[in-house]
């Protein structure tokens, strides 16, 4: 640089570049609310959804901030080497070449191993908070997948809810014909998996968590819904030609409410379950009944 003053062309720069991000931070900033901040961007309705997202949102969000910690520190790091180590008007050939540095080689290995480590035992001791499945449910509901529908098999009142798929022409509301899965408030919840056919997954996304369905392997989601309201559901497993339309919606409701609506399923007739008859591949055993 020709310029008598030195620093000159690099303040500027620094300059600009403050001013840049002090008007983009805010300007990103401010299209989003506490909560969604709060929430880490999961769905802002996951807050007290479950007993579980609690969990799952700290887990998420340290994980974000001790990353961005990582990442402000190496940043810096590049940028600093970057100005104090620049090439200068009078220097010629290579620079020094450095290797071997003792203390930067324990850094760069002791760190990511320390990082590992932390992020491991803290997804095992929220893995192991949330998927407890000794518990015994107090209410047992089970869910098959289907292409493309669920079923749902109130076990303990021995009522079952038959879906159909839902139809997305563009017009229709998905909301309204789409299977309704009722959980009640503040229950020990078992909800027992089970796929009919193909490769499905269970997925409330305000829940925060998913569970793939495959023929063969049932497992169960235990959990307690703690907010009552009511969320969307949807196969989050590439499952077929129909996959975009196995939608389902998940009323939490008042305990009350969820007796007198499987009182509505008996009073229908949908007494008993829907069980591994209906399964693509199910062939009765010989001389047994249906
Ligand atoms: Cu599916």
């Amino acid at each position: 640089m020709d310029s008598p003053n030195q620093s000159g062309p690099q303040r500027s720069w620094a300059k600009r570049l403050g001013i840049l991000s002090a008007v983009l931070i805010p300007a990103l900033l401010s299209g989003c609310t506490k909560e969604q901040i709060a929430t880490g961007f999961f769905p802002v309705e996951s807050k007290g959804a479950t007993n579980h997202t609690e969990a799952y949102t700290a887990l998420w969000n340290g994980a974000w901030i001790a990353l961005l910690v990582v990442g402000l520190i190496v940043w810096g790091l590049i940028l600093w080497a970057m100005v104090a180590y620049r090439r200068r008007k009078h220097d010629r050939g290579l620079p020094v070449q450095m290797r071997y540095s003792m203390p930067i080689e324990i850094l760069f290995t002791v760190t990511p191993v320390v990082l590992v480590l932390g992020f491991f035992f803290q997804n095992v001791q929220v893995m192991e908070k949330t998927t407890d499945d000794r518990t015994p449910g107090e209410q047992v509901i089970e869910v098959a997948a289907k292409q493309w529908a669920w079923d749902f098999n109130y076990e303990t009142e021995n009522v079952y809810y038959a879906g159909t798929q839902v139809e997305l022409d563009g017009t229709e509301k998905p909301e309204e014909t789409a299977p309704v899965l009722y959980l009640p408030v503040d229950t020990d919840l078992e909800i027992r998996l089970h796929s009919r056919d193909v490769i499905h997954s269970f997925w409330v996304p305000a829940f925060l968590e998913k569970r793939d369905m495959i023929p063969g392997r049932d497992q169960s989601l235990h959990l307690r819904a703690e907010k009552e309201g009511e969320y969307v559901g949807k196969c989050a497993e590439l499952c077929g030609e129909y996959h975009s339309e196995m939608l389902f919606n998940v009323k939490v409701v008042s305990k009350e409410e969820f007796q007198n609506y499987t009182q509505s399923l008996a009073d229908q007739g949908n007494t008993g379950q829907l069980g591994p008859e209906y399964d693509r591949n199910w062939y009765p055993k010989e001389g047994a009944e249906k």
